[in-house]
């Protein structure tokens, strides 16, 4: 076993036991992206219910990446599609853990679609969050099970076919007692909430909690230097196909 006490993350950790950092750094993220709205959000709900010290933060390939050392928590980087199975295993080992799974659309609903139905199905005791932004970003906005009907990205040039994936739906006629919502990035303090709720719900033991967040990509839709646009999209055009709502 290593000395966990000279781990200087651990010591961090100790000295300063919250979750959302005080030694702030400029983040990775594209300019007006959407993750870190939607990881300020969690950070901050995890602070106010005094969580550090017990949570798991499991991110996926894709811009999810790039909160590797977002904050002061133990994190763990896995496969592509495999962040819900990984932290499926890890609360079963660590039944007094906070396991969060934090993946793109694309991870999730995609490659790693039948980890999120199974963890669903079998009410494992993971919190799973969703970035739902309508594309594949990191990898140069591909078309994902997301992607609405007519929208044009990189894979499909004239536009996307008419099918979209609506996954908390499909949880929740799986699940009947999960804890199961959709919130949008631009109004923060909502957001915030939403995730307070999710994890109050978790601490209780209720079962299985799935969060899917609209959130906006820029860079991938077109728009880095038309944040009205993007801003519009995200409210009016995805957060019509996609109703933010508790299910
Ligand atoms: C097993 C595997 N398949 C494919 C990839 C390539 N890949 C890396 S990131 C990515 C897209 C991620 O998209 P999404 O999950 O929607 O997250 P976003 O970047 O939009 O936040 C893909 C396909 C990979 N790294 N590993
Ligand atoms: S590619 Fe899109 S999702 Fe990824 S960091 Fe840039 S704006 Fe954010």
């Amino acid at each position: 076993m290593p000395d966990m006490t000279t781990n200087q993350n651990v010591q961090i950790r100790s000295a300063f036991p919250k979750c959302v950092r005080i030694d702030s750094k400029p983040h990775l993220f594209c300019p007006g992206c959407g993750h870190p709205e939607v990881l300020k959000a969690l950070g901050f709900a995890i602070d106010e219910l005094g969580l550090q010290a017990k949570t798991a933060f499991g991110i996926d390939i894709g811009c999810s990446l790039l909160a590797w050392d977002y904050f002061n928590m133990d994190t763990v980087e896995t496969h592509h599609g495999r962040t819900i199975p990984t932290m499926v295993g890890f609360k079963r080992a660590n039944p007094d853990a906070v396991a969060i799974a934090y993946v793109g659309d694309g991870g999730a609903y995609a490659i790693g679609l039948s980890h999120l139905m199974n963890a669903a199905v079998r009410d494992e005791k993971i919190f799973v969050i969703v970035v739902n932004n309508a594309v594949y970003a990191m990898t140069g906005g591909q078309e994902a099970p997301t992607t609405l009907p007519g929208m044009k990205v990189s894979t499909a040039p004239s536009g996307a076919d008419e099918h979209y994936m609506k996954a908390p739906e499909m949880i929740r006629n799986v699940n009947p007692t999960a804890f199961v919502a959709r919130g949008i990035t631009s109004v923060q303090p909502a957001l915030k909430m939403l995730m307070k709720d999710a994890l109050k719900f978790y601490l209780d033991g209720k079962g299985f909690v799935f969060v899917e967040v609209l959130s906006q990509c820029p860079l991938n839709w077109k728009t880095m230097d038309k944040p009205q646009e993007t801003f519009d999209f995200l409210e009016k055009t995805l957060a019509k196909a996609y109703p933010v709502k508790r299910y």
